[in-house]
């Protein structure tokens, strides 16, 4: 489960889990059916103008061979006592760490990690700490100040040998860059293959079936996984791959791997400055000196974007409680649940289901276990109380009308809020 945490982590809740094996002679995902290559280019990146106008929308991956290679701290990257002795510090920084086994995040200092992830299944996926961006250079196709309004704060990763759950991510576009290790990754498209989408995003009519193993894939409960076209990508240290929204992906480190994952708001990423892109792609090759710490990435880690963000901010902060919730969430919401009965009480409901043990706090574990059936209740709790609150905040600012008036403009205000929110509300009940 550790690797799912990042995609949490960055945005979603949409997870499939390594469960119990079946019996049988199945195979590893992305190993049976059409094997398909993706397009690389070697020793550079798609130029920026091309990334935006052709990758991003037609939902293209691509492979940019070792263009990582000739950044002036690479080398840095290649051994845990090399990362110690280079950059002053890092053993005492603090960290959040996921165990895989116990399926718990916690903190602990960078040495402490490298003594203890190989043994103890650990796994770092966490922004990148603030000590560690003056050695990280930003991919060249990201390289744009028009391009940083769709990025969201980057991720760390760093594991031991290990197989990830399905992955799937509607809203944001990865460009993922390995700096050290070996990965195979393995890619479904699906828009070509729109079946297998049901694999990530369970049919509501549907019985619920038992998890995806992706080292064994029971074709016989995942029969829209046959005959399938599967994209590989086999990852060294150095390369850096495009993967869409929209497409399926698992992956397996080999070795031990540190890796990058930028997350792209794919709908910005459409809607950004085709001029400034233009002139971000005519400039020179790489800045070599544009780091990731002289991005300002405050701005975009503070506000979250949508409630996915929000639920991450939340459990990963040190207080966690039903207040901090209900004022969070009033935050994003700008409006005060707790002045609103009908609101308070579809607030309760919602802090009721995600708070499984029901102790007043919820936790990383507890947010994996939403899946399935409860996955869709608790949309469609947050959906209503969206709704609701779209609803009231329009009301309170309006003037009070006759009851007649009232009834006409309230229907034109939950027309208007349907228009307005459509969108986000959508995307809340497809991904949540
Ligand atoms: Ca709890």
């Amino acid at each position: 489960m550790y690797f799912s945490f990042v995609i949490l982590l960055v945005s979603t809740i949409n997870l499939i889990s390594c469960g119990s094996s079946n019996a049988g002679h199945l195979k590893p995902f992305g190993t049976v059916g059409s094997l398909m290559n993706i397009e690389e280019i070697n020793g550079e990146y798609p130029n920026i103008l091309k990334f935006f106008t052709h990758y991003v929308p037609k939902l293209e991956p691509i492979v940019s061979r070792q263009v990582l290679i000739n950044d002036m701290h690479y080398n840095i990257w290649q051994t845990d006592r090399q990362l110690e002795n280079e950059v002053d510090g890092l053993s005492k920084t603090n960290i959040n760490v996921e165990s895989i086994k116990e399926r718990k995040r916690f903190q602990m200092k960078f040495g402490d990690f490298f003594d203890q992830y190989t043994k103890e299944s650990l796994l770092l996926a966490d922004y990148v700490p603030e000590i560690l961006r003056k050695y990280i250079v930003v991919p060249r196709p990201l390289q744009c100040d028009e391009v940083v309004h769709a990025l969201q704060s980057p991720v760390l990763l760093i594991n031991g040998i290990n197989t990830s759950p399905l992955m799937f991510n509607d809203e944001h576009d990865f460009f993922f860059c390995l700096l050290r290790g070996n990965k195979r990754l393995a890619l479904v498209n699906t828009n070509q293959h729109p079946a297998a989408r049901q694999i990530v995003i369970p049919d509501k009519q549907k019985p619920r079936r038992p998890p995806l193993n992706p080292e064994q894939v029971d074709l016989n409960q995942y029969p829209e996984l046959e005959n399938i076209e599967y994209h590989v990508a086999n990852l060294t240290a150095g390369d850096c791959i495009f993967i869409p929204s929209q497409w399926i992906f698992q992956e397996r480190s080999l070795d031990n791997t540190i890796s990058i994952l930028y997350n792209i708001n794919h709908k910005q990423a459409l809607q950004l400055n085709l001029q400034e892109l233009k002139t971000c792609s005519e400039s020179d090759p790489l800045d070599s000196s544009l780091t990731l710490d002289r991005i300002d990435w405050t701005a975009i880690e503070s506000d979250p974007e949508n409630i996915r963000d929000l639920i991450m901010n939340l459990i990963n902060s040190p207080t966690n409680t039903y207040e901090k919730w209900q004022e969070a969430f009033s935050k994003y919401f700008t409006f005060d649940i707790t002045s609103d009965s009908d609101i308070s009480a579809i607030f309760d409901e919602f802090y009721g289901i995600i708070d499984i043990d029901g102790n007043g706090e919820v936790t990383t574990a507890e947010i994996e276990q939403i899946n399935g059936v409860h996955q869709h209740h608790i949309s469609d709790v947050l959906y209503e109380m969206m709704n609701l609150v779209d609803e009231k905040r329009k009301l309170a600012s309006a003037t009070a009308p006759t009851t007649e008036d009232k009834n006409a403009q309230e229907t034109i205000e939950n027309e208007e809020s349907s228009d307005y929110e459509d969108d986000d509300l959508q995307n809340y009940k497809e991904d949540l």
